[in-house]
């Protein structure tokens, strides 16, 4: 049984290897998001080793960026929905598709056994040298994390092959690029931006290595490098990067929100395309407002600011047209809406800081302080999980062909939406007044914001957790959805339901 599992080249087997290896990863995601909360939950250490600190924090969000957001949304969803959507009956290269998976497994243990060995990577998802260089991070550590990302590079480069080809080639006759379906859109253009972005990371965290082992001087002054350089390769990966990891998440909630306001086409579809593909595009050209302290001359720096700016043009687009899809339905919500809905009021909130954060000169101040942490968890943990969380339950009974319990469901989403909240929000505050980021302890003075951040953070994992029991009840109890019969038609599903006794959330996938 395990083994035809293994070995399935079968979009909807793989699909589902990617769901179960994501939400793994996103447990030991959330695991270590807790020791950091623990530490910081008051004044004064927890583990009295700042190495330590810095290993979690590292692998916190290697793992949640690289073993949940991207694995359970173009692997999992993409891998399920894409095909179901164009109408192939499979990706265009199947077996190919089964070793991106399999590549992932290897190198979520090369990451996990570089937090375990010698003294661990603590150089921060960033990997700058000259703190990841041999002189700070000497022994095998940060080298093991290389190949962990050489690994999951692998992967991303022939899953986005596959995914781009399968687009081009296997849609439905017929189907022509302006009628394909959002989620289709945003899973394309997400795969071009790792084909052309992770590359230039692979290139930098392989000079990397080369200066930690054969005496390259890429990034060391010494030798006539730059360690600038680095900044500017891992920006020009980076940036596109967490647009990566919100496209797909993006073309989830158009169709959710589509979906579940009964309406036959998206508002603004062709704005919706456009839109994804500019966000895209200006991705590529905005990287150094990761680097405004670096010492820029200020023409750069206003160039990079504007440029940056101009993406709240797109992204305001698909906010307005969401809402104008909303607009005027039912006030009686599914699950699925209520998360979408808070999707697109939390993903704006923290689009709005990141606007703040592009001006140069407030970035002066505001870069490497809490207030970035809560930005990008505002888009990243409200953005992208909420996107998930939504896409899961949306699709949940298409997955399994069981239903999840409603009443419990809707628990779940009101302590997820109290916990979340509650961590992150105080940390626009702690920004402010200056708390950095990437320690362990601070100043008294930072105490009550830090108490009520751990305390949302342990309501969030409550809420986790529960959602976990959600899941095995539906397991144990086999309660069996009506949408179990993968071999009914969709206009068939509704013809033999009685209208009163279906929802829209247990509606076929087939709309864009
Ligand atoms: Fe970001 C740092 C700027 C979107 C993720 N971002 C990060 C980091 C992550 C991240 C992970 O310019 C930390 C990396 C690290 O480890 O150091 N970000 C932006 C901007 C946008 C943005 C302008 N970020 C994202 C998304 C992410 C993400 C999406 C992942 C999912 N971000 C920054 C900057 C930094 C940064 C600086 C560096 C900070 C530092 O010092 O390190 C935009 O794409 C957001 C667009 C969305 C909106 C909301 C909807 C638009 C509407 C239209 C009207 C709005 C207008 C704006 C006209 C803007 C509703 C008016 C402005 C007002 C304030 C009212
Ligand atoms: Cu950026």
């Amino acid at each position: 049984m395990m083994n035809k599992w293994m070995y399935s080249t079968n979009h909807k087997d793989i699909g589902t290897m990617y769901f179960i290896f994501g939400i793994w990863s996103g447990m030991v995601g959330m695991m270590l998001s807790m020791i950091i909360r623990m530490e910081l939950a008051q004044p004064g250490p927890l583990m009295n080793n700042d190495q330590v600190y810095n290993v979690v924090v590292t692998s916190h969000a290697f793992i949640m960026i690289f073993f949940m957001v991207m694995p359970i949304m173009i692997g999992g969803f993409g891998n399920w929905l894409l095909p179901l959507m164009i109408g192939a009956p499979d990706m265009a290269f199947p077996r190919m598709n089964n070793m991106s998976f399999w590549l992932l497994p290897p190198s979520l243990t090369l990451l996990l056994m570089s937090s375990m060995i010698e003294m661990g990577a603590g150089t921060g998802w960033t990997v700058y040298p000259p703190l990841s260089s041999n002189i700070a991070h000497s022994g095998p550590s940060v080298d093991l994390a290389i190949f962990s990302l050489h690994l999951a590079g692998i992967s991303s480069i022939l899953g986005s092959v596959n995914f781009i080809t399968t687009v081009i080639n296997m849609r439905s006759p017929g189907m022509t690029f302006d009628q394909t379906p959002l989620f289709v859109w945003s899973v394309f253009i997400t795969a071009i931006l790792l084909l052309l972005s992770l590359p230039v990371l692979a290139g930098a965290i392989t000079m990397l290595l080369t200066d930690r082992n054969i005496n390259t001087s890429f990034f060391d002054p010494s030798g006539g490098g730059d360690p600038i350089l680095y900044q500017h390769l891992f920006w020009f990966f980076g940036h596109p990067e967490v647009y990566i990891l919100i496209l797909p998440g993006f073309g989830l909630i158009s169709h959710i929100i589509n979906q579940e306001s009964g309406k036959n086409e998206s508002f603004g579809y062709i704005g919706m395309v456009y839109a994804m593909m500019s966000i895209g595009l200006l991705g590529f050209v905005v990287w150094a407002h990761h680097m405004f302290t670096v010492g820029m001359d200020v023409d750069t720096r206003a160039y990079f600011t504007s440029a940056t700016m101009i993406i709240a043009v797109p992204t305001g687009i698909k906010i307005f047209s969401w809402m104008a899809t909303m607009h005027g339905v039912s006030l009686k919500p599914s699950i699925s809406i209520m998360w979408a809905s808070g999707f697109v009021f939390l993903f704006t909130m923290g689009g709005l800081t990141g606007i703040i954060l592009s001006n140069s000169s407030i970035d002066v101040v505001l870069h490497d302080t809490y207030y970035v942490v809560a930005h990008f968890h505002y888009v990243l943990s409200m953005g992208a999980v909420f996107a998930i969380m939504a896409g899961f339950i949306q699709w949940y009974p298409l997955f399994t062909g069981l239903m999840l319990n409603p009443k419990w469901l809707k628990i779940q989403f009101f302590t997820m939406f109290l916990g979340v909240n509650l961590t992150f929000f105080p940390q626009h505050y702690l920004g402010l007044s200056g708390m950095p980021r990437r320690y362990s302890d601070y100043p008294d003075i930072f105490m009550s914001w830090n108490v009520l951040s751990s305390l949302g953070s342990l309501i969030s994992m409550i809420s986790i957790m529960f959602m976990m029991f959600i899941i095995w009840e539906s397991m144990i109890s086999k309660r069996v959805s009506l949408y179990s019969n993968n071999n009914l038609s969709s206009i068939e599903w509704l013809q033999k339901m009685p209208p009163e006794e279906h929802s829209y959330s247990e509606l076929p996938v087939m709309t864009k």
